[in-house]
């Protein structure tokens, strides 16, 4: 287990980390089902470019009804047909299985994706959208290992309910894996990768389920008698590097199942944060403050190297075992000054002296990446700096979600 700048008893190792994927099972004709129930356990094509009576378009998406057909997302619709004559107007005298036939309606599918969206957030810190139907969930502070499988359960049933729509999650120690997990057992799948089982999980699976592994790469794989992701694994990562660049590297790293990226949203960032796991909860008041000082300083390091001033600090205290608390401070303007992060979290610390704690973390905000804007600290007067109510009970935020996004949400996790 690593540690965050050589700190003791603080873990920032990926373990730590609970990441699920969520991708909705056959979207399009999910959603062209749920307004019309009648479609329901029967083969449905959604075409792109299709009018109804025609075999122009492609495939955008087919049920799992229809994909036993050998019916696929990109496939010409006249290819589709052959497979699976319209149910309205089958060839004369046929009487093989038929299909259902809609054109795409995006509109619709987006508003159905973004009240998917909304019900993801309500289960997270952190969630990056990859895609219309697709997302990663940082629920590290919102479950454990030992609950991961019901949380997720949880939030499949949830989506079903209010939705009517079928998701299928994967649940692992980071994106790669979950993203793997998540379409390992589709539809309405939920596959759990505990940290333990990263490696055995991935050894047996053909290469091409590494996200990025497309059959060019395959190929040049498999002349080298590479087949699964254990051989790759187990490959020379010179070798990799020599042949496929950085990337190889990359690979290697994925095939054992490491992926150090966070969760972030997209788009810039709204602020930047650093956090780290108490392997056990600690109430050492000097071990609490050492680890912030830590923190407040690599925070401070990273806003430097991205060019950010910021105006806003703030500490989240995650009490064992869900309980988060967040505190910040803004400053009359912008500043780029690890003094100041380190003083005014140490400040806001001290209001959980008596806590014990699980997770630490420091986040700046109110981010600005223009140049020159820093003011005059000299000037500064820290009695204008402008503090939620200090008398305030602590925000309990539960691991049961009907909540919105926690204050450290939004932004950009450096972990590990
Ligand atoms: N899509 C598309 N054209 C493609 C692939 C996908 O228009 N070539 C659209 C239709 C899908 C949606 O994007 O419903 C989501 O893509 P996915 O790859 O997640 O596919 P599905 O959700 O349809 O199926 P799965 O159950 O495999 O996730
Ligand atoms: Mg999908």
């Amino acid at each position: 287990m690593g540690t965050v700048g050589g700190l003791p008893g603080v873990d920032n190792a990926e373990s730590e980390r609970v990441i699920l994927h969520v991708d909705n099972d056959c979207f399009y004709a999910a959603c062209e089902r749920k307004r019309d129930p009648d479609l329901r356990g029967k083969p449905v094509i959604v075409g792109m470019g299709f009018e109804p009576g025609s075999a122009g378009g492609a495939v955008a998406t087919a049920s799992y009804e229809a994909r036993e057909y050998g019916v696929e997302s990109a496939q010409p619709i006249s290819e589709a047909i052959e497979r699976l004559p319209p149910t309205t107007n089958p060839p004369p005298e046929y009487d093989g299985p038929t299909g259902h036939y809609r054109s795409v309606d995006i509109e619709f599918y987006k508003g159905q994706a973004t009240r998917v969206k909304s019900i993801l957030a309500e289960y997270a810190e952190a969630m990056r959208e990859v895609s219309i139907d697709e997302a990663y969930l940082d629920c590290t502070d919102r479950t454990s290992w030992e609950h991961a499988k019901t949380f997720a359960a949880e939030i499949q049933e949830r989506i079903a309910a209010d939705l009517n729509l079928p998701v299928s999650i994967g649940v692992a120690p980071n994106m790669a894996v979950a993203k793997i997990a998540s379409d390992h057992d589709k539809p309405e799948g939920l596959v759990v990768v505990p940290p333990d089982t990263v490696q055995s999980f991935l050894r047996p699976l053909p290469i091409e389920s590494l996200h990025g592994i497309g059959p060019k790469t395959a190929a040049r794989l498999r002349d080298n008698s590479v087949e699964d992701i254990g051989d790759l694994a187990t490959t020379d990562p010179d070798w990799l590097g020599k042949r496929f660049g950085e990337r190889g590297w990359e690979l290697y790293r994925r095939a054992n199942g490491i992926d150090r990226r966070a969760v972030e949203p997209r788009g810039d960032p709204k602020s930047l944060s650093r956090e780290s796991a108490f392997e056990e909860p600690v109430s050492s008041w000097d071990e609490i403050e050492q680890s912030v000082i830590e923190l407040a300083e690599a925070v401070a390091a990273r806003a430097s190297e991205r060019g950010a001033t910021y105006r806003t600090i703030g500490i989240k205290v995650v009490e064992p075992p869900f309980s988060i608390n967040t505190r910040e401070r803004s400053l009359p303007g912008p500043v780029d000054d690890p003094a100041i992060v380190v003083s005014i979290s140490c400040e806001l610390l001290e209001e959980f002296a008596e806590t014990t704690v699980r997770k630490i973390g420091v986040r700046v905000s109110n981010l600005s990446f223009a140049a020159g804007e820093q003011v005059d600290l000299d000037t500064w007067d820290s009695s204008r700096t402008v503090s939620s109510d200090p008398n305030r009970k602590p925000t309990q935020y539960s691991n049961r979600g009907q909540l919105s996004l926690g204050a450290f949400s939004g932004d950009q996790n450096e972990i590990g």
